[in-house]
């Protein structure tokens, strides 16, 4: 009887193919534009984790935490220890829209050196064109509208926006890490920088104007300001859970990123920023949402640039008020944990 044993399994095998190829039809097309700090590795990693997503190109953004030509070997680290199939990838301007905002030079220099971590050669390279032009290249190019994942400030999908303002049309959204809305900022005295806004939040104080083009251009924004992300701090049970799931290469890579992280006594007072807005894209019921009208003040200039503020005349948009962080971290560990390079991702 083993031929017709034999057989008899042909359905299932039937059906799994089935449901691979539906799920490879389903995925949705995704432009992950990032400034490559500490937390942007890690949501790439899980977005590189998700089957649902289709990662059609990566930006990276030269005016937030990494600059753009050492950001790029960063990320191609990344991309090589998660075993990630080919993805276009392009570098954006290191230069805001308007105004002279940065992080200090020596948090720029950290986010370089990839936290001391060593970087490994890769064969792939960055594209000849900028990131705006790919930004516009992937979307005119794609049979279905495009969402777009913003871990940084807006310089690179503004720029595009500007040189094509058609393309907002053709954008299914743009979930963003952006804003502080009811909460306050995080700008905080460092060494080399002072300052008495303590209403914006890095990613928009950075590039506000770029931050009013988009929301003046997008319909579907929703940002993951940090009313959001503050529910999910980034902590040693985090890393934990990490260590005890997975043994990969990239998760060996999370769990020690994290930890590199903590402060000289040993304390974490960080958050999963940018993972949290990542995830957002596959499982949107763990943030809860409201709609609201913003205004934002552009003025890179100003002593409250890049605020948020609530009024009845600005622009309608979503924003996340509150994070689920234990339904986080429980999609997080096991998105992370799986071994990347045996099934074979992107
Ligand atoms: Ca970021």
């Amino acid at each position: 009887m083993q031929p017709f044993k034999k057989y008899s399994y042909r359905p299932i095998y039937f059906s799994l193919l089935l449901l691979v190829t539906a799920n490879m039809l389903q995925a949705k097309p995704v432009i992950i534009d990032t400034d490559m700090g500490g937390d942007d590795w890690l949501a790439i990693l899980y977005i590189l984790a998700e089957p649902s997503i289709q990662i059609k190109a990566i930006t990276i953004n030269g005016t937030g935490l990494g600059r753009s030509e050492p950001s790029s070997n960063n990320l191609f680290h990344i991309l090589d220890i998660a075993c990630a199939d080919p993805i276009p990838v392009a570098l954006g301007s290191d230069q805001p829209r308007s105004g002279n905002n940065t992080f200090p030079n020596w948090i720029r220099d950290q986010t370089d050196d990839f936290q001391g971590l060593t970087v490994r050669h890769s064969n792939r390279t960055v594209k000849d064109i900028s990131a705006p032009q790919l930004i516009n290249q992937v979307i005119e190019k794609s049979d279905e509208r495009v969402t777009i994942l913003v871990l940084g400030p807006m310089t690179n999908l503004a720029t595009a926006l500007v040189n094509n303002p058609a393309l907002a049309d053709r954008i299914d959204r743009v979930v963003a890490m952006a804003g502080a809305i009811e909460t306050p900022g995080n700008l905080i005295d460092l060494p080399g920088f002072k300052t008495s806004n303590n209403t914006a939040e890095w990613n928009v104080y950075l590039d506000p104007k770029a931050m009013e083009i988009v929301m003046n251009s997008i319909n579907n924004l929703i940002l993951i300001p940090l009313d959001a992300t503050k529910d999910v701090p980034a902590n040693g049970d985090l890393v934990s859970r990490i260590r005890k799931s997975g043994h990969s290469e990239a998760s060996n890579f999370v769990a020690n990123t994290i930890e590199g992280w903590r402060e000289l006594d040993g304390r974490y007072s960080t958050y999963m920023w940018d993972p949290v807005a990542a995830m957002y894209l596959v499982r949107p019921e763990f943030i809860a949402t409201k709609k609201g009208r913003l205004t934002i003040d552009s003025n890179p200039d100003s002593i409250t640039a890049g605020n948020l503020t609530l009024t009845h005349n600005g622009t309608t948009l979503s924003y996340g008020v509150k994070a689920d962080q234990r339904s986080f971290e429980n999609s997080f560990v096991e998105a992370i944990s799986k071994n990347f390079c045996e099934s074979g991702q992107h």
